[in-house]
């Protein structure tokens, strides 16, 4: 199946075009509208404070729907699911963690180092898997003949819980603003991915484990065969979550980031809220692609340090999304 020209779930109207109902088709436009939305109610108090369950309805309006008991330190509800595509996104709380290759990393490239701490000063929610096939294809049937000429489609999974894969970084960031997100910046995909382990090679540990990902096949006397069990994409949600609750965030496929590339950012870029490069540092606008997938080799590739890049246009990746909490 391909989504480039010619695909049959194309839309069926304009550039504007979504389910009815939906007004901000923007992530920075719908902060903009919660800020007016806080303020109006500022005002409305005459106290200059709205309670938190006003800011929380404000703040997710229509995008999505609380799925789970607040969190008592943001006052968010630790999930919800978002109203697009029914995505659920798990709440990552604000903090500081150690970003990079850990201590004796011998597979860790020169642009893992040095580990930092970094401080995320706002809490996000980000999508607990990889975006499916079948969200995708909910996507393609709602947005206009332009914004299909973004889309590329180079290899997909065996099922509609498979992950899409094959989307330019361009066609990923017009599903998240479909869908009222982003995607995460580099900083929010590692803390997220590391939930809270911080000094290990892996989500799950310090040695690769076949039962907690999808990584490359083998070959044996020319015959291929594959220890984890699937020789390509897996269905999302096929092997267990790390500790956020986020399911394949190494292997399966590559994700997506919002940041732009530069292989001395992490001694270069701030501290607090980074989130990559301002201008491309090299002639082509290269983004950051993180998590390793199915291909990938596990001692360097599916480590949840590992960073690499790729051409905007690129069709390999999938991708999940984030949106930061105000
Ligand atoms: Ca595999
Ligand atoms: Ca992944």
């Amino acid at each position: 199946m391909n989504t480039t020209a010619g695909h049959p779930l194309r839309s069926r109207s304009g550039p504007t075009a979504r389910r009815s109902g939906r007004t901000f088709r923007h992530p920075t436009l719908f902060r903009l509208a919660w800020a007016v939305l806080w303020c109006a109610g500022c005002a409305r108090s005459g106290t200059g404070v709205v309670s938190s369950e006003e800011l929380i309805k404000s703040f997710l309006s229509d995008w999505a729907k609380a799925a789970d008991a607040v969190d008592p330190g943001t006052g968010f509800p630790r999930r919800v699911v978002r109203a697009a595509d029914g995505m659920t996104m798990i709440l990552i709380p604000a903090g500081t963690f150690k970003m990079g290759a850990v201590a004796g990393d011998s597979h860790a490239g020169h642009d893992e180092k040095p580990q930092r701490l970094v401080m995320l000063s706002k809490a996000y929610y980000i999508d607990e898997h990889e975006v499916t096939e079948s969200m995708w294809h909910r996507f393609c049937t709602e947005v206009d003949e332009a914004h299909s000429t973004t889309m590329a489609g180079s290899r997909h999974g065996t099922s509609y819980h498979s992950p899409i894969n094959g989307v330019s970084w361009h066609a990923a960031m017009e599903y998240a603003a479909w869908a009222q997100v982003s995607l995460p910046t580099e900083a929010q995909w590692e803390r997220a991915a590391r939930g809270g382990k911080e000094d290990l090679l892996y989500p799950w540990g310090n040695e690769d484990d076949v039962g907690m990902r999808n990584g490359p096949y083998q070959f044996d006397n020319q015959t291929r065969f594959d220890l984890d069990g699937f020789m390509y994409d897996a269905p999302v949600k096929s092997f267990p979550p790390n500790t956020f609750g986020l399911f394949d965030i190494c292997g399966n496929v590559w994700e997506w980031c919002s940041d732009l590339y530069q292989e001395d950012y992490y001694r270069t870029g701030p501290s607090v809220d980074p989130t990559g490069p301002l201008e491309p540092p090299m002639p082509k606008p290269f983004r950051v692609v993180r998590g390793g997938g199915a291909g990938s080799s596990p001692r360097r590739e599916l480590r949840v340090s590992q960073r690499r890049y790729a051409h905007e246009q690129s069709r390999m990746f999938g991708f999940r999304c984030a949106i930061t909490l105000p």
